[in-house]
């Protein structure tokens, strides 16, 4: 191509390319050199922010010519890429990541200590990379560790957003949100101003035939808006492979936007429809599992989805390869319905602009296309009104409206006289206003749907796409259990279990190969191999002591059972259900004399989460933990037996705290909604115990470490519909011990009762949705056998070594390799120079 240097002068460049630092000296010089040029600093400035910025600076330089050759090699290789669409990336931390995917962190610690500084503090100045919500977006994270780890041809795509998830503050016992602006210096991201796509919205269709008697479509007028690509690295653990997610960014576009109008009085006007375009990737929604068909939002994903698919056509085009090999070069997996928005771009493309049949270009979109489903729950099932898409695209409206045609005259052929059928699997739902049907939109573009654990894949064969499986037949449908990177979740987050594990089976293999963990289970009577389990899961209990010493000014006891509930605060994962076992357990012990109250073992109860800002109910939810947390942290009657601990803020660089310190987890939502959960991974891997429901991975877990390693309680998935029923139409009676609970709240004992009314009122009066009511029964007498089992700590550190021992399975590794090998057909690309971890 025009702008590389002809070959008879590229010696030079060769000679001086750069080979970043390898030893302790030279990445000192690197540091030095960036904290004194690239910033500006000197060694009479350097505070731990200047410090961190010069490290990541030299670990950016080396992953970015490795990040090079990857990117060559992969465009020589010529093979198929997989494209990953998601509007969350819940990246965390990047400087300790690549400092151990690179295998550089002992030469850091060393270099960085001759400086004067503890790589732990360097590394704990880095903000978060918060742009994803929860579950779906950490996923995304960890698929994009493996997916290099693993030497696949992979990018992700997503929007640049300006601020991500908030900063949740507690005041008086409520969430307070923050903006997270965390842009301020990033050394992460490089902006390829040179990497832009204009992107279309409003306008009108026009239908004409040309001078040659054409049929042309063309879209017309509306505003532009120009997308710039910025660009991270994602490096390989133990591999030169560096990938790349590529995030864009909003702003006006030159060509459109009208200049002139600064001159012109209008200068207000004109910096207003500047902003206006800056909006579209200001702001992350903050919702998880929950959408409410904004137009900002639309606009977002319609945004990200032409920028990259015109990204993605155009690096195809330059292979000069005809359209029908577009399948063989291109996998795109949609992370949830979000990215729906792409089919029918692609099809747009392939259509309007590229000239193609109907029929040809539908059969090349679908080859293309896979799409993950994440959830079953009503409420977060996107569907956008008719009229908006209308307004906004009113093109890809009608090719909605074709594509459903098209797609309803397949399944009358195959299903003639059945309008029930019709009526139920079309794209557009007949309602006032019309809505389309993201997700069935998303299936019928796709050819392969799958669910995210075993039991979510069965149900939504059995349920929200169950028409979809009388057209397509079984097979469009299938699973890819969730997973987890082990090189974050253990090795990263817990660097004395991952040695420990190390010493005993040879060296650090696991982290490539998860399934080698199973050679522990030999060890598993080892007297000092326990002793040492034991007292490495006690330092991370000692360290989170001291976090939570530090940010909520309560002392808790190391040796009591440390109780973990974090995630997103919602409803269906019920983290009612465990303050109202709380607070029953401190009924228990108020009616307990004082030698009695000696003999139960101690508990703290951790919670962390944030809630949507609009959602009431999970506000409450956290007001509730935070009042019944003053009440019991200061009864002196209590003492250690039972602390209340709510963590403000809870991120990914919390959970690398949180998660190895952990005795018991709670993942306990109503059975059936929870669509797999990957926390209760991450603390299983870190020899955590498990309190749970048979939902979502909770099942598979149970089936690969054993069911007397995990304590399952409450109501099963197939009885949930038959329980909502009776609540409205039995003699339904609340649980006599939740009762008790309830005239505690009640009563004011933790300050204005009816702050929390609508709580309560959700069990007792509209139908206890979430049968908070019917497993209340079984999740306290679970919580009391896990007591027992706790006071016998050898049997507990068995339970605990035996489930890290089984867990191999829920490494995102081959999570992957099963989206690879059954979903999008790519294989790995060799590298020759295979690095030692
Ligand atoms: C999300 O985090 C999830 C689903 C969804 O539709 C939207 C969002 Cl933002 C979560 C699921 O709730 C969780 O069970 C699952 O483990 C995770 O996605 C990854 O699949």
């Amino acid at each position: 191509v025009e702008s590389s240097i002809p070959e008879h002068m590229r010696e030079a460049w060769r000679k001086y390319s750069p080979q970043g630092f390898k030893t302790k000296d030279e990445f000192e010089g690197e540091v030095v050199r960036h904290i004194e040029t690239t910033l500006a600093r000197s060694l009479f400035n350097c505070d731990e922010l200047a410090a961190y910025s010069g490290t990541s600076l030299a670990f950016r330089d080396r992953l970015i010519i490795d990040w090079n050759k990857t990117q060559q090699r992969q465009t020589f290789a010529d093979q198929k890429r997989i494209y990953y669409l998601s509007l969350e990336f819940l990246m965390g931390r990047a400087l300790d990541n690549a400092m151990l995917n690179v295998g550089l962190k002992g030469v850091a610690k060393e270099g960085l200590e001759d400086l004067g500084f503890r790589v732990e503090d360097i590394i704990s100045q880095e903000h978060d990379a918060a742009l994803g919500n929860g579950g779906l977006g950490r996923l995304a994270a960890c698929f994009l560790d493996s997916l290099a780890s693993l030497n696949y041809p992979a990018w992700g795509y997503g929007l640049r957003y300006r601020y991500g998830i908030f900063k949740q503050e507690i005041e008086n016992g409520y969430q307070v949100e923050i903006p997270d602006y965390w842009l301020d210096f990033n050394p992460w991201e490089f902006p390829r101003h040179d990497v832009t796509v204009d992107v279309q919205f409003y306008g009108w269709v026009n239908k004409y035939t040309d001078d040659e008697g054409k049929q042309v479509v063309s879209w017309q007028d509306g505003e532009l808006v120009t997308a710039t690509a910025y660009d991270a690295p994602v490096p390989g653990y133990g591999t030169p492979t560096v990938n790349n997610l590529r995030l864009w960014s909003s702003k006006a576009s030159s060509g459109e936007f009208d200049f002139s109008k600064f001159n012109s009085g209008e200068y207000e006007s004109a910096v207003a429809d500047q902003q206006r375009a800056e909006t579209i990737s200001a702001v992350l929604y903050p919702n998880d599992n929950l959408e409410r068909g904004k137009e900002l939002r639309l606009k977002q994903q319609y945004f990200w989805c032409a920028a990259s698919l015109h990204d993605i056509v155009r690096r195809f085009k330059k292979t000069g390869r005809t359209w029908d090999e577009f399948p063989d070069q291109v996998a795109i997996q949609l992370n949830d319905t979000h990215p729906t928005l792409a089919i029918v771009e692609l099809q747009r493309i392939l259509i309007d602009k590229e000239g193609l049949e109907w029929p040809k270009a539908w059969d090349i979109v679908t080859k293309t296309f896979g799409y993950t489903n994440h959830t079953v729950l009503p409420e977060a099932l996107e569907k956008w009104s008719v009229p908006l898409i209308q307004n906004l695209l009113p093109r890809h409206l009608q090719l909605i409206y074709e594509i459903n045609l098209y797609f309803l005259q397949q399944v009358e052929r195959r299903f003639p006289k059945d309008r029930d059928l019709l009526s139920r699997v079309s794209i557009i739902e007949e309602s006032t206003p019309k809505m389309v049907r993201m997700a069935y939109l998303a299936i019928v573009g796709s050819h392969k749907v799958n669910g995210v654990a075993e039991l979510h894949s069965d149900l939504i064969k059995t349920t929200i796409f169950k028409d979809f499986v009388t057209v397509y037949g079984p097979d469009k449908f299938t699973n890819v259990t969730n997973g987890i990177t082990p090189r974050r979740w253990l090795h990263q987050a817990n660097p004395r279990l991952s040695e420990l594990i190390a010493s005993k089976l040879g060296g650090y293999d696991f982290l490539k190969d998860l399934t080698l963990l199973n050679k522990l289970e030999p060890f598993i009577d080892d007297k000092d191999f326990k002793k040492e389990w034991a007292e490495i899961k006690y330092a991370n209990k000692v360290r989170l002591a001291q976090h939570i010493l530090k940010t909520t000014g309560v002392s808790v006891n190391p040796k009591a059972l440390f109780d973990v509930q974090v995630k997103r605060i919602h409803e269906y994962k019920r983290q009612q259900l465990n303050i109202f076992g709380v607070i029953h357990r401190y009924i228990t012990l108020k009616g307990l004399s004082a030698e009695e109250r000696k003999k139960v073992a101690p508990r703290v109860s951790i919670f962390g989460g944030k809630a949507a800002p609009g959602y009431w109910m999970a506000k409450t939810i956290i007001h509730l933990i935070n009042k019944v947390g003053e009440v019991i942290n200061n009864d002196p009657e209590i003492g250690d037996a039972l602390k209340v601990i709510f963590l403000e803020d809870y991120n990914v660089s919390k959970a690398e705290i949180i998660v190895p310190a952990s005795d018991i987890s709670e993942h306990i939502s109503t059975a059936g909604t929870e669509a797999s959960g990957t926390s209760n991974m991450k603390f299983v891997l870190n020899g955590g115990l498990v309190i749970g429901t048979l939902d979502g991975a909770n099942i598979e877990i149970t089936r690969e470490i054993g069911e007397q390693n995990i304590f399952l309680f409450g109501n099963l998935s197939e009885d949930v519909e038959d329980l909502r029923h009776h609540h409205f139409y039995g003699n339904y009676q609340v649980d006599s011990e939740l009762q008790k609970v309830f005239d505690l709240i009640k009563s004011g004992k933790f300050g204005d009762e009816s702050a929390f009314g609508a709580l309560i009122a959700a069990i007792t009066e509209h139908g206890d949705y979430y049968l908070v009511s019917d497993d209340f029964d079984s999740y306290r007498k679970t919580q009391d056998l896990i007591d027992e089992t706790f006071k016998n700590q050898e049997e507990w550190v068995t339970k605990s070594i035996t489930s890290v021992a089984r867990m191999g399975f829920f490494t995102s590794d081959r999570c992957i390799n099963e989206y690879a090998d059954t979903i999008w057909n790519i294989e790995p690309l060799a590298v020759a120079d295979e690095k030692e971890a």
